[in-house]
């Protein structure tokens, strides 16, 4: 009934003009895939793993909890399989990959001051095996997954996790460490990922650790000042030991990005709150911290709809797709993903920071073998970025989430976002998925070959 009301709002972009050809990326260009922590390594002493074990044992509804300990403690089994995955993705033809250092596992305890040798051990040789394969490393500190310890209330008022005061100093001393290790090594840090995500889905929305539901749209300002203050030290922690090194160093941070639209165009309170949320969800914080950023890291996710209520106006209802819109695939988990929108969101981030840009997350949902609408978001999305490039924005990089299966947050282990599907009984085996031969041509042509665009791209 509502789409009957609704003008349709644009149509896809699919279609080469007769000015337009499939457009390769510049020379130099870094393809990869991406992968984090919490998500497959083994459990480290962190707030997930305690949420998770928590959520285990009363039947919170997480996905694949219930299997038991097998999945939660191992998760994609990253600690054993990771040369197999670096030989994988070089296979692929990547140049980078992007994963992240867990700061549980190199700090478990608070009064450290220098980090755990095993793990310091561990990320050595996952860099050893990525120049073994020639794959440039982008690795990020903070993932939302942070020490238990951090936990602990600290300080004369009693804050705690990203809240307490020490905070900042706390991932800066992180960040001075890694760079000591392997500042020789690595030249891209992300210092947080998703900081807005974490912040919503963490204090308003509460499926987060610390699952707290504070009200209000701004009710989570206090934690973003406290993440961007985090941000801050990092980032200033790199540059100063890499200086030190005399090692080049490019630091950033990986925002999560979907383009809000109103759900209905002809209501204007859906347009004005498409307008805020985008605001408030995208651009708020990447303002602040661009000043101290080299790049901008975009973690890009489809477009999403807003539908208010005249009663209710600051309540609004969140969908993912529209049932209406010529050509929506979405994921399995119910997102829309559009590549006229990542287009358009290139070249805006382009022209408002004037920075080099590396998608630094871009995926999709999906199970089957066969993965059809996940080969033609690759498809579809790279030839979108290119034209980006084309318009004048300086992508240097895309890295596709995800490299294998692994556990989706809250969503649990039903997801899959892997080119590579994980079979967690077995040992945590990795199967192609049908879009790992789309991607490795994609990244040996440089370009989306014709017959690809022929079959996924229309
Ligand atoms: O799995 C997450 C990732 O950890 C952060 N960006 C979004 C992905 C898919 O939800």
């Amino acid at each position: 009934m509502l789409g009957t009301l609704r003008m349709p709002r644009r149509g896809p972009h699919r279609h080469l003009g007769v000015d337009e050809q499939l457009l390769p990326v510049p020379a130099g260009f870094l393809w990869g895939a991406a992968t984090a922590d919490q998500q497959v390594e083994r459990q480290q002493p962190s707030d997930w793993t305690a949420f998770e074990e928590r959520a285990r044992r009363q039947g919170h509804g997480i996905a694949g909890l219930e299997q038991g300990g097998g999945w939660l403690s191992h998760k994609a089994d990253f600690d054993r399989h990771f040369a197999d995955d670096v030989a994988r993705a070089a296979d692929m033809g990547h140049r980078a990959h992007r994963f992240s250092m867990s700061w549980a596992r190199l700090f478990p305890r608070e009064d450290m001051s220098a980090p755990e040798p095993a793990a310091l051990d561990f990320y050595g040789r996952v860099l050893d095996e990525l120049a073994r394969r020639a794959l440039q490393p982008f690795v990020t500190l903070f993932h939302f997954a942070s020490p238990a310890w951090l936990w602990h209330p600290s300080g004369p008022d009693g804050k705690r996790g990203v809240e307490r005061a020490d905070a900042p100093a706390r991932l800066a001393q992180l960040a001075t460490c890694l760079v000591e290790a392997f500042g020789d090594r690595v030249r891209h840090w992300c210092t947080i990922n998703e900081p807005v995500v974490l912040a919503y889905l963490g204090y308003l929305e509460g499926v987060f650790p610390p699952n707290e539901k504070r009200g209000g749209p701004f009710a989570a300002d206090g934690v973003l000042a406290a993440l961007l203050r985090m941000h801050e030290a990092a980032a200033g922690a790199l540059r100063a030991a890499a200086a030190r090194r005399a090692a080049p160093v490019q630091v950033g941070i990986a925002q999560h990005v979907r383009t809000f639209l109103p759900w209905r165009n002809h209501a204007p309170l859906d347009r004005v709150m498409a307008a805020v949320v985008e605001r408030l969800f995208v651009l708020r914080f990447l303002d602040r911290a661009m000043p101290s950023c080299d790049y901008v890291g975009v973690n890009e996710y489809g477009r999403a709809y807003l539908e208010t209520d005249l009663r209710r106006p600051l309540r609004y209802q969140l969908r993912h797709a529209d049932p209406a819109e010529p050509g929506d695939e979405p994921s399995d988990l119910g997102w829309a993903p559009d590549e006229r929108a990542f287009e358009e969101r290139l070249v805006a981030l382009a022209r408002r920071y004037a920075k080099p840009i590396y998608v630094l997350e871009n995926g999709t949902a999906e199970a089957a073998t066969d993965d059809v609408r996940r080969q033609r978001q690759l498809v579809r999305h790279t030839q979108a970025m290119a034209r980006a490039v084309r318009r004048g924005a300086d992508v240097r990089g895309y890295f596709h989430w995800s490299l294998v299966d692994n556990f989706e947050w809250a969503e649990g282990f039903a997801p899959r976002f892997g080119l590579y599907a994980v079979d967690y009984p077995a040992g945590c085996a990795r199967h192609a998925r049908g879009s790992v031969e789309v991607y490795r041509r994609i990244c040996r042509d440089g370009v989306v070959p014709p017959d690809l665009w022929a079959r996924l791209g229309r």
